[in-house]
């Protein structure tokens, strides 16, 4: 008999659809729209349609497996996997102490429950555990110190914008759903401004396309507020109240002319001040920051940067005027609501007071001592392929005596395991779910059996803890008993503390959060430390080290004489990380890896189209297939983010762990890199030009 279920998509990206899923004989056989979500209306992305093929994927894996001696792996009942893990944890934990095991988990699967694993590790007396972030906390951090909050306006009230700027974004990839808005704009008369060093399928809608070199974009955003001050564009009388620190952030930007800054961040003068024009003119403004420019070693100063032009035209609490970079108005019960948990210094409980930095996973692993790491619990995760430095990472997981790797599909991580354990997928388990971009709770149900021997991670935790001794009653402390209605009767409880969200209008449909602002900061409060947007924030300083005001520093100091092309690793609109690019409904569209490179760097290299090439420094190197292109600035070259080792090489090969200047975010991108022709191609055919001649 068929079914029809209102849920919605849990991976680490923007859009967070609704959907509804049909479901027949345990199977998903197809996913529909679901008009009720306001920012999503028109329904999935490709890799969401792709559901009905990864649920029942021939990869999956559906038992407990065991390396064997032949470096493959072997089916292995779950009584077995249990009791070799739990002979494992008991010995490293009476030898050494708990913090002797390390628990990673990342960005893999969204939702309340998958927080309770951590619940776990605490009955079980601590854990090493992870401190930071891979994703986006110096921009969050960034705008705190600035605004005393993170949301922004609804997604659709882009709509009311008349200058929109995707500012180091590419939603036509990354957030498909938020070009429905800018369209919407544009139809309404907005201009659209990209600003980016690559070409991409959204500045294809734009009016305007600007490419600075990357890493620079605080130099390019300080010059054009220089130029809002000199051509008196500033909101005088907003900045007179709400602004903290205005005068000595003006008397800081005065070397920013647009000479000076075409200087730095290659971007020609006449783009600046038509760019400044525009800001300084055209009311009201959304600016929209991605997150791939702050993880650089600047970052949270980047950001800060940008954000200060909407500052200074008082593009904030109104309709169509906004910071668009997230909203976690939505996270009513997640750890994310509240962003300083990424910091070692606010988790209180000394039970995993020991934590290591994601950004530095490697490296700092094969540091801990006192006592060193002996074990690894790797969840909805793949730190192998997409943490940075992945020499070091595997360095790091070689050496450890054991490793347990919860998997839904034969990962690179997966690979590194001694253990595997099945993990289960989106339409397996009840959970609710946030979105850091709109503005719903959602209600993500149990729709399906989890395949073969699948089982839930609070299930296996349960599992592990009765086999290390514990009692019933001691873990129902920590965990609910197994079994989906259990997760069930323990998310209503949850739920009481908010009585607008119902059970039964949830498995309908998305709900607004309770007390959403459609139009954030509308009433103009700040919960800074002086209640106004701080323009100059001392916490910045005593809490980073950094400058109290927005400034531009060049995150590739000391490592650009070596090598000299940058790489970008951006997302790409067929995965999300490393996730998808496993399946065949994707690989019809992405058959295989390459890299693109600029034509003239390309001329100088003497690569054609269809080249291998060697893409390389002194962290890593990689194989793959030239790519040759018009648009991409000179002096860039781009290998996508979340490919595998298996496919070709990660570009973590390349990149260096190093944390950003605020909220321990991840620096991947400040990574320098050359590139080679590894294989004589017969028909050399140069092709000359390249708008960036
Ligand atoms: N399809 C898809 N969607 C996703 C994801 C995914 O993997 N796939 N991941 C989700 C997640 S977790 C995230 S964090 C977001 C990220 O999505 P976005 O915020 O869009 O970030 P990126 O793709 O990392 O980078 C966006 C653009 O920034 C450009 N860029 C790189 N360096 C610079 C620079 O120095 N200056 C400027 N101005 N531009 C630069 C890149 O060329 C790229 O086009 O996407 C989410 N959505
Ligand atoms: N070079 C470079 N590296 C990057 C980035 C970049 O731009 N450039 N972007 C960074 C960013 S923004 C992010 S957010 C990170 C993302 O990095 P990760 O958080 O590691 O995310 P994914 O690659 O999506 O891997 C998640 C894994 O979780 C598994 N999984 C899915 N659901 C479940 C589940 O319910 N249980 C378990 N146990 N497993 C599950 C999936 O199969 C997948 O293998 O990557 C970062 N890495
Ligand atoms: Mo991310």
């Amino acid at each position: 008999m068929k079914k029809i279920f209102s849920t919605a998509c849990p991976r680490n990206c923007y859009s967070t659809c609704s959907f509804k899923v049909h479901v027949e004989n345990n199977r998903i056989i197809n996913i529909d729209p679901h008009p009720d979500n306001k920012s999503t209306p028109e329904g999935i992305c490709l890799k969401g349609l792709s559901y009905v093929e990864r649920a029942h994927s021939k990869d999956r894996i559906l038992f407990p497996l065991k390396r064997n001696l032949r470096g493959g792996f072997d089916r292995v009942s779950w009584d077995d996997a249990i009791q070799e893990i739990s002979g494992k944890l008991k010995e490293y934990k009476n030898e050494f102490g708990p913090k002797s095991v390390l628990y990673y988990a990342a960005s893999g699967m969204a939702g309340y429950v998958n927080e309770l694993s951590e619940k776990f590790w605490e009955l079980y007396g601590g854990a090493t555990t992870m401190f930071g972030n891979l994703c986006w906390p110096a921009g969050l951090e960034a705008i705190h110190l600035t605004l005393g909050d993170n949301k922004h306006n609804v997604p659709w009230d882009i709509e009311n914008a008349k200058l929109i700027i995707l500012w180091g974004k590419n939603p036509a990839e990354t957030n498909i759903q938020q070009m429905i808005f800018i369209e919407k704009a544009q139809q309404k008369g907005a201009k659209l401004i990209v600003i980016d060093p690559r070409r991409t399928p959204s500045s294809e809608r734009a009016d305007l396309l600007i490419q600075p070199k990357p890493g620079t974009d605080a130099a390019l955003a300080l010059g054009i507020a220089h130029l809002l001050f000199e051509n008196n564009q500033i909101d005088k009388s907003f900045v007179d109240q709400y602004v903290l620190g205005f005068d000595k952030f003006v008397e800081s930007i005065s070397m920013y002319t647009p000479e000076k800054v075409t200087e730095i961040t290659d971007v020609p003068v006449d783009f600046i001040k038509e760019l400044a024009n525009d800001v300084g003119k055209i009311k009201p403004m959304t600016l929209v920051p991605g997150y791939g420019m702050q993880r650089f070693a600047n970052g949270g100063q980047t950001i800060r940067s940008l954000l200060a032009l909407n500052v200074l035209t008082a593009n904030i609490g109104k309709p169509g005027a906004c910071f668009h970079y997230a909203n976690l108005q939505s996270y009513v019960f997640d750890v994310l609501k509240e962003p300083m948990s990424y910091y070692p210094e606010m988790n209180s409980n000394p039970k995993f007071r020991r934590s290591v930095s994601m950004a530095l996973l490697g490296e700092d692993m094969l540091l801990q001592k006192n006592p060193e790491l002996k074990m690894i619990w790797v969840e909805r995760g793949n730190p192998v392929t997409q943490n940075p430095d992945t020499n070091t990472v595997l360095k790091a997981f070689r050496k450890l005596d054991f490793r347990v790797v919860v998997e839904q599909f034969l990962t690179d991580t997966a690979k590194e395991a001694d253990i595997i354990l099945p993990a289960k997928n989106m339409f397996e388990q009840t959970d609710i779910i946030g979105s850091y971009w709109n503005p719903y709770v959602q209600l993500k149900p149990k729709v399906v059996e989890p395949a073969g021997e699948v089982k839930p991670e609070s299930e296996i935790y349960y599992l592990l803890a009765q086999k290390l001794g514990y009692s019933n009653s001691e873990i129902e402390k920590y965990l609910p008993v197994p079994g989906n209605e259990n997760i069930e009767t323990h998310l209503k409880e949850k739920l009481k503390t908010f009585p607008e969200l119902s059970w039964d209008s949830l498995k309908e449909r998305p709900a607004i959060a309770p007390g959403n602002e459609e139009v954030a900061y509308s009433n103009l409060k700040f919960n800074t430390p002086s209640g106004k947007i701080e323009l100059r924030s001392e916490v910045a300083n005593k809490k980073w080290g950094v400058n109290e005001l927005p400034t531009y520093e060049d995150p590739y100091k000391g490592e650009k004489d070596m090598y000299p092309l940058k790489l970008l690793s951006p997302n790409t609109k067929n995965r999300i990380h490393s996730q998808f690019g496993n399946l065949d409904v994707i690989r019809q569209f992405d058959p295989e890896p390459y890299a693109v490179v600029s034509i003239r760097d390309a001329n100088e290299r003497r690569i054609i189209e269809g080249d291998r090439i060697k893409i390389y420094n002194d962290r890593g190197e990689l194989t793959t297939k030239a790519k040759l292109d018009f648009s991409l600035k000179k002096g860039c070259v781009v290998y996508y983010n979340g490919l595998w080792l298996q496919e070709g090489g990660t570009s973590n090969l390349l990149s260096k762990g190093r944390e950003t200047d605020m909220g321990h975010g991840t620096a991947f991108h400040d990574c320098c890199v050359e590139v080679e022709r590894i294989k004589d191609n017969p028909s050399q055919v140069f092709v000359k030009g390249g708008i960036n001649e």
